[in-house]
């Protein structure tokens, strides 16, 4: 049985107010979703005033985490350029690689820049993706100044017509400041040339309310305009998705289901808690 449905099957039970212990319990099966403590203690009160439909106003105080109905990603003539920032593992290449395939798939004209110039095997699965899927990747050498790799990439796109320019960054820990500052530096080399006009934040779905941390280090260093919550599939803690977009007050606006490039959904709110609320 999934955590909402426990919720509502121990709501359904209590007769008049909740005790304390009632309460308490309620509680756990609240937090297990991993919706974060804020929200547990909005849905707590909202069962001890609530006289009317539960599931209802559960459902709407929930929808209430949304701050934006739109979740497409932005397109700008002639050219729209995506920055992908993240920490280390979180699944930004294979976000690149979803999303390069999508626009390619609607008849863009995609170039991917591979501006992780950090690890050592990251050019080379960028550029695997790449011929997989049949897009142009700019490179350099491991070790260069990945700013002038997001520049010549841009110039690239510029003068070579492409319309869809992704830029691939290293993984790098939140809490390290010259890392984290060096974002600002690949943003603003790179509109040297040409605006980014979205920087996406990817973020591991299953490290729940740990997410929130990593993403306001990261909005400390670039504006970042929406989130990828990945690893999604299989997990258990899709409740974290409410207390990211609620606290960070940015729209998820793609959810990576599995390792293939395929697996990527554009978010959509009201069919999530839906399911989630069904499960
Ligand atoms: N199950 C699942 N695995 C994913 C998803 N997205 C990425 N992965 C896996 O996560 C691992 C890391 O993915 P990468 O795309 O290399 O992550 P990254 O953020 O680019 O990593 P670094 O560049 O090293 O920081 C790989 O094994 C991916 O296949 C997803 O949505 N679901
Ligand atoms: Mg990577």
């Amino acid at each position: 049985m999934g955590i909402f449905a426990r919720f509502f099957e121990k709501v359904a039970s209590l007769r008049g107010e909740p005790t304390q212990e009632e309460v308490a319990e309620i509680q756990a099966t609240l937090i297990a979703a991993d919706i974060g403590p804020t929200l547990t203690q909005e849905i707590i009160n909202l069962v001890k005033r609530e006289r009317g439909d539960l599931a209802l106003a559960v459902k709407s105080e929930l929808m209430k985490c949304f701050v934006s109905n739109s979740r497409e990603l932005i397109r700008r003539e002639p050219l729209t350029t995506f920055m992908v920032v993240g920490v280390n593992g979180t699944g930004k290449t294979t976000s690149v690689a979803k999303i390069a395939e999508r626009f390619h798939r609607s008849g863009e004209r995609v170039l991917l820049t591979a501006a992780d110039t950090f690890r050592a095997a990251a050019i080379e699965q960028l550029s695997t993706w790449a011929d997989r899927i049949g897009v142009a990747i700019h490179s350099s050498t491991t070790g260069s100044d990945p700013a002038s790799v997001a520049f010549d990439g841009a110039k690239r796109a510029m003068s070579e017509g492409f319309t869809v320019h992704i830029i691939d960054t290293a993984g790098r820990l939140h809490t390290m400041s010259n890392l984290m500052s060096e974002l600002g530096k690949v943003k603003r080399v790179a509109e040297k040339v040409s605006s980014v006009d979205e920087v996406l934040l990817v973020l591991d779905g299953t490290v729940g309310q740990n997410a929130i941390v990593q993403a306001r280090e990261f909005m400390g260093a670039v504006p970042i305009t929406g989130l990828v919550l990945t690893k999604m599939d299989g997990s258990a803690k899709g409740g974290a998705l409410l207390a990211i977009e609620r606290e960070l007050s940015i729209p998820i606006k793609l959810i990576g289901t599995g390792e293939k490039v395929s697996d990527l959904e554009i978010f959509e709110p009201a069919l999530f808690l839906d399911r989630m609320l069904a499960s």
